[in-house]
């Protein structure tokens, strides 16, 4: 049931949680023999590999693994937890797990960087200890998303990912168990809203007891207000006021806190708290509005990418990337090309900064094979409701993205060579997206990202428009005031033609940290400089242009690549290792107005 990972585990009186973060068991499977070979029964000649982490960058013998391999631990159960449900939660495998307890299948999974949880209750040995083994494959095919291996794709790159960051596989996140009571909260989601000073929280509970009594409490700057509610088929709807409501806004990025009890006090079935903030996200033709007043959007696209650690999520990188961003004067990133480790957001929640949703939507396209069509829309549905069950109730999140760069086409700028019935067919099949998203959530904006060359008319879908765009760069390379004439006449054409705010969501050049020019040059850090200086000239000269995020926080690894030396893309403007360009010196400067 994929709403068994809308709420996160946590620790309370009802509830249980047991980390399984640590070394585990791992050996590769190059033939997919394993399952044959019941090395679910537990592994033989295996090596250690720590969980989370990223295969790829804990062996020198598997950078460019993608085939099938296996993990193993083991846990014992607390007894405590018996009569409860007991759930595996994996926080991200990348691209497809099939989990074993104890020699028994449980369950398989495909699609990456987003949760997924199956109930283990009748497997679990009491009292003595239990086998977790999981299979983890992550080749790269046309018919998934990411899509990779696509003949004819924009990207010659080895391994070939369909776009441009490396593929690292594994269980790249936490892998949980944790216990809940029969009788439960299955989800909750906070709708909030504003009427004058009044602040609103519709709160929708669902519950595993089709018929259950329970009450909500909201707690926070000196307010205590309850509400019960009886629930009818699984669900209750509680609608709350907050006089003199305190807004979350990003200089004082406020949350309630949200307890959803079941049963009574005498007999409390199960317990939920939640922290949110009420804050409302609007747009005008011009504009973001954040609790009614304008808002500029500045930041950048990002990756969870470090040495060693890959993809893995890691917590003091997911505090220093936001300390540096906050460092520069930035108060939006957007999670590019995947939803991130969940702390990412509960981070921005408490810090006050925004963040733009992005599913794992790249390398999409609509025409083409019309089976693997099928099946990456089957995925991006999955990916749709998995993110907005999952991440739903954070404040930071304003704006939802559908994709980054989708096309009609997998090969870039061939458009032309499709039939104008494939085109309409192409955009029917993309806005099934977006309705799939505007029908979830109401209260958020709703865009995707366009790619140069890419199909403009689908703009039509979004409530902003957002592009990425690289003249000065890909496009009349090495001149910057002839890239800054081209995106100025763009953005006028498109805010003249839609009548929506813009956002430049990305922009930017590779730069060799320590490499200098006395005149800006490729690759320089000057060039860098001077070309994010052009566009942000360029947009200040706008007022539709609600936002714009450079390209990239910081440098990031890839397939190999001939545009990509060393294996990097080197559009951050940190380094890999976080040290600071002289675009982030820059960005500082014109930001915060920093001037020392
Ligand atoms: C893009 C992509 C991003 C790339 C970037 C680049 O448009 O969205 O994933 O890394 O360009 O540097 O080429």
């Amino acid at each position: 049931d994929p709403k068994d990972i809308a709420l996160r585990p946590i620790q309370n009186s009802q509830r249980n949680i047991l980390d399984l973060s640590g070394v585990w068991k791992f050996k590769k499977d190059s033939t997919n023999i394993g399952e044959q070979e019941y090395w679910f029964k537990g592994l033989t000649d295996y090596r250690s590999i720590a969980v989370p982490g990223s295969w790829n960058e804990q062996f020198s013998d598997m950078r460019d693994y993608m085939d099938w391999v296996w993990y193993e631990t083991e846990t014992y159960v607390p007894s405590s937890w018996k009569g409860q449900h007991i759930f595996i939660r994996v926080n991200d495998a990348t691209y497809a797990a099939k989990i074993w307890i104890n020699g028994k299948p449980v369950g398989y999974h495909e699609g990456c960087h987003l949760p997924f949880a199956f109930d283990i209750s009748s497997f679990i040995n009491w009292d003595e200890s239990n086998r977790i083994v999981i299979q983890v494959e992550n080749q790269l095919s046309p018919d998934r998303v990411p899509t990779g291996n696509v003949s004819g794709g924009s990207f010659e790159s080895f391994p070939k990912a369909n776009y441009d960051f490396f593929p690292y596989a594994g269980l790249n996140r936490s892998v949980l168990l944790y216990s809940v009571p029969t009788d439960r909260i299955k989800d909750i989601t906070v709708i909030p809203g504003l009427e004058e000073k009044m602040g609103l929280m519709d709160i929708v509970v669902e519950t595993t007891d089709k018929a259950a009594k329970g009450k909500v409490i909201i707690l926070g700057d000196d307010k205590n207000i309850e509400a019960p509610f009886k629930v009818k088929n699984g669900k209750a709807v509680v609608s709350i006021k907050i006089p003199n409501v305190r807004m979350w806004d990003l200089n004082d990025p406020f949350l309630y806190s949200v307890k959803v009890i079941l049963g009574d006090d005498r007999d409390i079935k199960d317990q939920y708290e939640l922290k949110t903030g009420v804050r409302t996200v609007s747009v005008d033709d011009k504009q973001i509005l954040l609790n009614g007043k304008p808002i500029f959007l500045k930041g950048f696209g990002k990756h969870e990418d470090f040495p060693v650690l890959g993809r893995s999520s890691s917590n003091s990188l997911v505090v220093k990337d936001l300390e540096l961003m906050k460092w520069v004067g930035a108060n939006c990133y957007r999670t590019t090309h995947y939803p991130y480790d969940e702390e990412n957001y509960y981070l921005a929640d408490q810090e006050g900064f925004l963040i733009i949703g992005e599913t794992p939507g790249v390398g999409l396209y609509f025409t083409g094979d019309k089976e693997q069509l099928d099946k990456r829309q089957a995925a991006m549905k999955r990916y749709i409701e998995e993110m907005i069950l999952r991440d739903k109730n954070h404040p930071s999140i304003v704006m939802w993205c559908v994709a980054n760069e989708p096309n009609e086409i997998a090969q870039l700028g061939q458009a032309t060579i499709i039939a104008k019935e494939e085109k309409e067919q192409a955009y029917l099949e993309f806005e099934k997206l977006f309705t799939q998203v505007r029908e979830m959530d109401k209260t958020r904006l709703v865009s995707y990202v366009g790619v140069m060359m890419g199909p403009t008319n689908w703009f039509a879908l979004t409530d902003v428009i957002c592009i990425n765009r690289y003249w000065g760069w890909y496009s009349t390379p090495g001149n910057i005031e002839q890239g800054a004439k081209t995106i100025s006449l763009e953005i006028d054409r498109l805010h003249r033609k839609f009548n929506k705010p813009v956002m430049v969501t990305e922009f930017g050049a590779d730069a060799y940290a320590g490499f200098h020019s006395d005149q800006p040059e490729m690759f320089t850090e000057e060039y860098q400089k001077e070309l994010i200086k052009a566009y942000l000239d360029v947009a200040d000269s706008k007022d539709f242009v609600t936002g714009m995020l450079v390209w990239n926080f910081a440098d990031f690894k890839t397939s190999q690549n001939l545009i990509r030396f060393g294996g990097y893309n080197l559009k951050g403007v940190f380094t890999r290792d976080r040290r600071p360009k002289m675009a982030a010196h820059y960005l500082r400067e014109r930001w915060t107005e920093h001037k020392d």
